[in-house]
Protein backbone atom coordinates (compact mmCIF):
# COMPACT_ATOMS: atom_id res chain seq x y z
CA UNK A 1 0.00 0.00 0.00
CA UNK A 2 3.07 1.97 0.91
CA UNK A 3 4.99 1.47 -2.10
CA UNK A 4 1.60 2.64 -4.80
CA UNK A 5 1.10 5.40 -2.87
CA UNK A 6 4.86 6.44 -3.18
CA UNK A 7 5.16 5.90 -6.63
CA UNK A 8 1.43 7.72 -7.76
CA UNK A 9 3.11 10.65 -5.77
CA UNK A 10 6.43 10.44 -7.49
CA UNK A 11 4.67 10.22 -10.54
CA UNK A 12 2.66 12.85 -10.21
CA UNK A 13 5.80 14.91 -9.80
CA UNK A 14 7.49 13.59 -12.82
CA UNK A 15 4.65 14.53 -14.96
CA UNK A 16 4.25 17.80 -13.22
CA UNK A 17 7.54 19.09 -14.61
CA UNK A 18 7.46 18.37 -18.06
CA UNK A 19 3.90 19.67 -18.48
CA UNK A 20 5.22 23.05 -16.59
CA UNK A 21 7.93 23.14 -19.20
CA UNK A 22 5.34 23.09 -22.16
CA UNK A 23 3.48 25.46 -20.67
CA UNK A 24 6.42 28.17 -20.62
CA UNK A 25 7.45 27.14 -23.85
CA UNK A 26 3.81 27.62 -25.73
CA UNK A 27 4.13 31.15 -24.12
CA UNK A 28 7.05 32.39 -25.37
CA UNK A 29 6.36 31.20 -29.18
CA UNK A 30 3.16 32.70 -28.94
CA UNK A 31 4.56 36.17 -27.81
CA UNK A 32 7.15 35.85 -30.42
CA UNK A 33 4.50 34.91 -33.52
CA UNK A 34 2.68 37.62 -31.89
CA UNK A 35 5.55 40.27 -32.65
CA UNK A 36 6.66 39.05 -35.95
CA UNK A 37 5.01 36.24 -38.07
CA UNK A 38 1.36 37.65 -37.64
CA UNK A 39 1.15 40.13 -40.78
CA UNK A 40 3.41 37.85 -43.14
CA UNK A 41 1.63 34.74 -41.89
CA UNK A 42 -2.11 34.84 -42.01
CA UNK A 43 -2.38 36.81 -45.06
CA UNK A 44 -2.55 33.89 -46.92
CA UNK A 45 -5.77 32.34 -44.94
CA UNK A 46 -8.21 34.47 -43.30
CA UNK A 47 -11.19 35.96 -46.35
CA UNK A 48 -7.48 36.90 -47.95
CA UNK A 49 -7.47 40.18 -45.40
CA UNK A 50 -4.45 41.52 -44.22
CA UNK A 51 -4.88 40.94 -40.62
CA UNK A 52 -4.48 43.92 -37.32
CA UNK A 53 -4.77 42.45 -33.69
CA UNK A 54 -6.17 44.54 -31.33
CA UNK A 55 -4.48 43.26 -28.06
CA UNK A 56 -3.60 45.28 -24.52
CA UNK A 57 -5.20 48.62 -25.76
CA UNK A 58 -3.27 48.90 -29.03
CA UNK A 59 -3.10 48.07 -32.74
CA UNK A 60 -0.75 45.52 -33.96
CA UNK A 61 0.88 46.17 -36.42
CA UNK A 62 0.01 50.35 -35.40
CA UNK A 63 1.11 50.97 -39.11
CA UNK A 64 0.12 48.48 -41.85
CA UNK A 65 1.00 49.06 -45.91
CA UNK A 66 -1.43 47.19 -48.38
CA UNK A 67 -2.24 47.46 -52.21
CA UNK A 68 -5.55 49.23 -53.42
CA UNK A 69 -7.66 46.73 -52.96
CA UNK A 70 -6.70 44.78 -50.32
CA UNK A 71 -8.79 43.97 -47.12
CA UNK A 72 -7.98 44.50 -43.94
CA UNK A 73 -9.64 42.77 -40.80
CA UNK A 74 -9.17 43.65 -37.01
CA UNK A 75 -9.56 41.25 -34.66
CA UNK A 76 -10.40 42.29 -31.32
CA UNK A 77 -8.29 40.22 -28.60
CA UNK A 78 -9.11 42.29 -25.86
CA UNK A 79 -11.44 41.24 -23.26
CA UNK A 80 -12.54 44.68 -23.29
CA UNK A 81 -14.47 46.83 -26.31
CA UNK A 82 -12.87 48.59 -28.71
CA UNK A 83 -13.62 50.61 -31.81
CA UNK A 84 -11.76 50.73 -35.32
CA UNK A 85 -12.55 54.71 -36.09
CA UNK A 86 -11.16 56.55 -39.07
CA UNK A 87 -10.41 60.11 -38.66
CA UNK A 88 -11.57 61.03 -41.77
CA UNK A 89 -14.87 59.45 -41.61
CA UNK A 90 -14.23 56.43 -44.24
CA UNK A 91 -15.04 53.82 -41.88
CA UNK A 92 -15.97 52.80 -38.41
CA UNK A 93 -16.61 49.52 -37.07
CA UNK A 94 -18.79 50.64 -33.92
CA UNK A 95 -18.28 48.17 -31.23
CA UNK A 96 -16.27 45.56 -31.34
CA UNK A 97 -16.76 42.91 -28.72
CA UNK A 98 -14.02 40.39 -27.48
CA UNK A 99 -13.02 37.95 -30.60
CA UNK A 100 -15.29 40.37 -33.08
CA UNK A 101 -14.03 41.47 -36.45
CA UNK A 102 -14.46 44.79 -38.42
CA UNK A 103 -12.98 44.22 -42.10
CA UNK A 104 -12.69 46.82 -44.70
CA UNK A 105 -11.90 47.03 -48.50
CA UNK A 106 -9.18 50.29 -49.16
CA UNK A 107 -10.20 50.89 -52.77
CA UNK A 108 -8.72 53.80 -52.72
CA UNK A 109 -4.60 55.28 -52.08
CA UNK A 110 -4.04 57.26 -49.11
CA UNK A 111 -2.82 57.16 -45.96
CA UNK A 112 -6.08 56.29 -43.17
CA UNK A 113 -5.43 57.50 -39.82
CA UNK A 114 -7.98 55.58 -37.03
CA UNK A 115 -8.64 54.79 -33.63
CA UNK A 116 -10.54 53.52 -31.09
CA UNK A 117 -13.51 56.08 -29.69
CA UNK A 118 -13.46 54.65 -26.66
CA UNK A 119 -9.70 55.25 -25.80
CA UNK A 120 -8.62 57.62 -27.99
CA UNK A 121 -4.66 56.90 -27.62
CA UNK A 122 -5.05 53.89 -29.40
CA UNK A 123 -4.40 55.14 -32.68
CA UNK A 124 -3.56 52.96 -36.10
CA UNK A 125 -2.50 53.89 -39.79
CA UNK A 126 -3.15 51.97 -43.00
CA UNK A 127 -1.13 52.87 -45.87
CA UNK A 128 -2.43 52.16 -49.58
CA UNK A 129 -0.19 52.50 -52.38
CU1 LIG B 1 -10.47 50.87 -27.23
Amino acid sequence: MKTISQIRHRLSTLLAIPAIAILILAGCSKSDNNTNGNNGGNNGGNKGGKQVTIVNFAFSPATLSIAAGDTVVWTNKDGIVHTVTSTGGVFDSKSLANNATFSYIFKNAGTFDYYCTIHPYMTGKVIVQ
